[in-house]
């Protein structure tokens, strides 16, 4: 199976936002290592980012964390981020730092601690408007650790009534997407867990308001492919938070625990119509680099991004359809597979020169003494990490 200019024409319009804080260092909550080079302010994380546009072709915007990018001028931002070809993405508010959330944010019972929040996402939303981002990120960390402690119910009708203030001021080329996770840091009950109770509050509010999928944060074995197809077919999936996990939220690279998962969701993807220049999903990256090099690891994660969608994309549509409405359990099976098993490396390498792209960006940035002109420039100052 060789990769045919149709997908290779399909792979053109392939774009994967990159997520500020991966340029930063992170850990657990045991160690964080700092890696030499890391960048000390936004401008140093949108310069890495460009850095592995510039070998992709993929990666044409960052997003950005409020409060961890803030800035005085975020016209200068977008001016200082447009002149090395990105632009300004995905705006995530933060929530979760704040000692007036230790028992919850939008869905606590003070009215003050939750109008607190909501005039975050507000402050949030004039950051999107001078860096001409498209979505606001709402991720909670709201929840409970014990049975009782509570009141799920009013916690849900607090969260609807805040993500209608914040929605009402949503601009109208700008939409709000609303991540879930199934546990962490609340332990027994968390307020957005899974994606029919994002459903259930974004649909609520209106075409603009979407739902978020990071692919971390479902329970082992969960079918993540089938929540895609189920979002896509209803409307709702607004973007994609990509990641590895072996055990929780891991924020590893994405396709490295399980490369065939990341396949079989690029499947549903393209069969839902959720890629290519009429689709509205957006594809980001969520992950942090606590052993490996940054800038590195997150070409490796573009990379492969861009080598299952091309998988995807190989899959014979019309042959799969033939052979699961004949009933041909093991030929549809095999359709699949043939997919999946086929390696496309070494035609994007050649697609990739064509494009004027380095065949092996990950060889080329080993080779080009990038890491340690920055290790060299970068010294002094405070590194960036999470909170910073
Ligand atoms: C925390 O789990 C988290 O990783 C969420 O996935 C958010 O998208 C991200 O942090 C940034 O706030
Ligand atoms: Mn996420």
């Amino acid at each position: 199976m060789d990769l045919s200019a149709d997908v290779l024409t399909q792979l053109t319009t392939q774009a994967i936002e990159l997520p500020s804080w991966a340029f930063g260092n992170s850990g657990t909550r045991f160690k964080v290592f700092a890696t030499p080079g890391t960048p000390r302010t936004i401008q140093e994380k949108i310069a890495d980012a460009a850095k592995v546009n510039e070998l992709t072709g993929l990666a044409p915007s960052v997003a950005l964390h409020i409060p961890w990018d803030k800035v005085d001028d975020y016209a200068a931002l977008r001016g200082y981020a447009e002149e090395l070809g990105l632009q300004l993405g995905t705006v995530n508010s933060n929530t979760f730092q704040d000692d007036a959330y230790k028992f919850g944010s939008l869905t606590h019972s003070d009215k003050a601690t939750r109008q607190k929040a909501i005039d975050h996402h507000f402050e949030c939303i004039d950051v999107m408007d001078a860096t001409g981002s498209q979505d606001l990120k709402i991720w909670l960390a709201d929840g409970t650790n014990y049975p009782g402690q509570g009141d799920m119910r009013g916690r849900q009708d607090r969260l609807a009534d805040s993500l209608a203030t914040i929605y009402e001021r949503i601009g109208e080329n700008q939409r709000l997407v609303l991540e879930y996770k199934f546990f962490e840091p609340a332990f027994y009950h968390t307020d957005v867990p899974d994606w029919g109770t994002s459903y259930a509050q974004v649909s609520a509010l209106g075409d603009r308001a979407m739902v978020c999928l990071d692919t971390g944060h479902h329970a082992p074995g969960t079918n993540i492919e089938f929540i895609v197809a189920q979002l896509l077919r209803l409307g709702k999936l607004g973007s994609f938070d990509f990641n590895s996990r072996f055990y929780a939220d891991d924020d590893l690279i994405v396709g490295a625990a399980d490369p065939f998962q990341l396949f079989r969701i690029l499947v549903e993807v393209v069969r839902g119509g959720g890629f290519g220049p009429d689709s509205t999903v957006a594809f980001m990256l969520d992950q942090c680099h606590n052993v490996e090099e940054k800038i590195p690891g997150q070409i490796r994660s573009v990379l492969n991004v861009q080598e299952m969608t091309a998988r995807a994309l190989l899959v014979d549509r019309d042959a799969l359809s033939a052979a699961q409405d004949a009933g041909d359990v093991l030929g549809a099976n095999g359709l699949l597979m043939d997919a999946f098993y086929t390696d496309v490396r070494p035609g994007l390498a050649v697609w990739r020169e064509s494009r004027g792209l380095p065949g092996d960006p990950m060889a080329a940035y080993a080779a080009s003494g990038h890491q340690q002109e920055l290790a060299a420039a970068r010294a002094g100052g405070t590194q960036a990490g999470w909170g910073a």
